[in-house]
């Protein structure tokens, strides 16, 4: 018997006493909340970072420890004692180590996944987010860490990393004002950065800008003289409290602190609508809008991001919080969307589809590419009972598959 159930994540913080956690979302969407923390616990044990590892398990800074969430449970990669006050979390190139920042004592450590404890690398001074270059970009950056933080002008700078804790580094951008924020790069190696800045003296309206430079600018900074700002192309401005970003597929996604609407929330940025901005989800605690979305991650999947896909388009991962009563983590996934009873997914349904199963439990067979589309009966378990009630539907007048059946759709809830 194949039981049909999700990843199952362990809770480590159980019984704390959160608000209420509900997203306003977009259409096809589904947010799993698998955490909550303690949210009015000292700064430096409040969630100071958030990754996907390799497989899509999440890691996490919090409570002085960084952990990653495997199927069987928690796991502690690092603790920190006093506890840090974490900056970001990011995963290196190849997976097997994450790289936490913390503004503590300004220092950047990698931490092994496989438990070895975290080794101290790097410093930047009010560290505040980090990003690998993906290894398809051009030879100076390709799979080098690029980290925004305090400058070495009035203004904010990011830095190359140079696993130098002593070196000082590499400026690539300077004089980001006020201060620098989040920053990320999509597939083809075009750094994104966010400005951060609370509002505008003069107007009063919220002053972010999002920034984008491209691979040969980048390259050609390094070890040459920084870029200035006003070099990157400016793609869009006003946003109000944007704290990460993240590039999933042909998109961006920001967490917004929710400083201009005053509502928490994660932006869609997408570059084929002239960097339009749209809410993906909007975060309600208790019975009100508000609070604040945090820290953001994502995991590409086999498949696009799009309502339909399931798990297999990827997942978003981002924590929330209002330092009140609330504190957590939240993954948001496409649904699903299938035919209950066509196993082998060719668009019908008939007597093939209670072969394909049996086939599969019994007879070395091909490996349903949904799941839930074979088990014919819902009953969350994949087993004889399924074709048995697919072939007493087809030929004895027996009751029809449960929905979603006889069209392709989601699972009612
Ligand atoms: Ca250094
Ligand atoms: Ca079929
Ligand atoms: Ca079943």
């Amino acid at each position: 018997m194949v039981v049909l159930t999700g990843m199952v994540l362990t809770l480590i913080h159980t019984g704390l006493l959160n608000a209420q956690v509900t997203y306003e979302l977009a259409d096809g969407f589904e947010a799993e909340q698998l955490f909550s923390y303690d949210a009015g616990a000292p700064f430096t044990l409040q969630l100071g970072g958030l990754a996907f590892s390799p497989e899509g398990e999440p890691v996490v800074s919090e409570g002085g420890e960084i952990r990653i969430h495997c199927k069987d449970g928690g796991r502690v990669l690092a603790s920190f004692q006093p506890a840090v006050f974490g900056s970001f979390l990011v995963m290196g190139p190849g997976g097997l180590n994450a790289w936490f920042g913390e503004s503590s004592e300004q220092n950047i450590y990698r931490v092994p996944l496989d438990g070895s404890g975290a080794q101290l690398v790097d410093r930047v001074g009010f560290n505040f987010d980090m990003v690998f270059a993906p290894r398809a970009a051009r030879r100076e950056i390709a799979g080098r860490g690029f980290i925004s933080g305090l400058g070495a002008s009035p203004g904010h700078s990011v830095w190359l990393l140079d696993d130098d804790p002593e070196a000082p580094n590499d400026e690539i951008v300077a004089n980001i004002s006020p201060f620098s924020g989040p920053i990320t790069f999509d597939p083809a190696g075009n750094l994104y950065l966010v400005t951060s800045g609370l509002t505008d003296s003069e107007t009063g309206m919220a002053s972010e800008k999002l920034v984008r430079f491209s691979p040969a600018q980048l390259a050609a900074a390094v070890g040459e003289g920084a870029l200035q700002l006003t070099d990157g192309e400016l793609l869009c401005t006003g946003m109000g409290g944007y704290y990460d970003l993240a590039w999933l597929d042909d998109k961006l996604y920001a967490t917004s602190l929710g400083f201009q609407s005053g509502v928490g929330s994660i932006d869609t940025i997408d570059p084929g609508m002239a960097f339009s901005r749209n809410a993906f989800a909007r975060l309600s605690i208790g019975t009100e809008p508000g609070g604040g979305m945090i820290y953001l991650a994502a995991n590409a999947g086999s498949e696009s991001f799009e309502p339909g896909a399931g798990q297999r388009g990827g997942s978003l991962l981002a924590s929330y919080g209002n330092y009140v009563d609330a504190s957590g983590v939240t993954r948001f996934t496409p649904e699903l969307h299938f035919l209950r009873s066509d196993a082998n997914g060719d668009e019908t349904v008939n007597l093939s589809d209670a072969v394909f199963v049996i086939a599969y439990l019994f007879l070395d067979g091909e490996r349903p590419r949904i799941n839930e589309a074979s088990d014919i009966n819902a009953d969350g378990a994949l087993d004889l009972a399924d074709p048995v009630y697919l072939l007493n539907f087809l030929y004895r007048g027996g009751p029809q598959p449960p929905a979603p059946f006889p069209g392709v759709g989601a699972e009612p809830r």
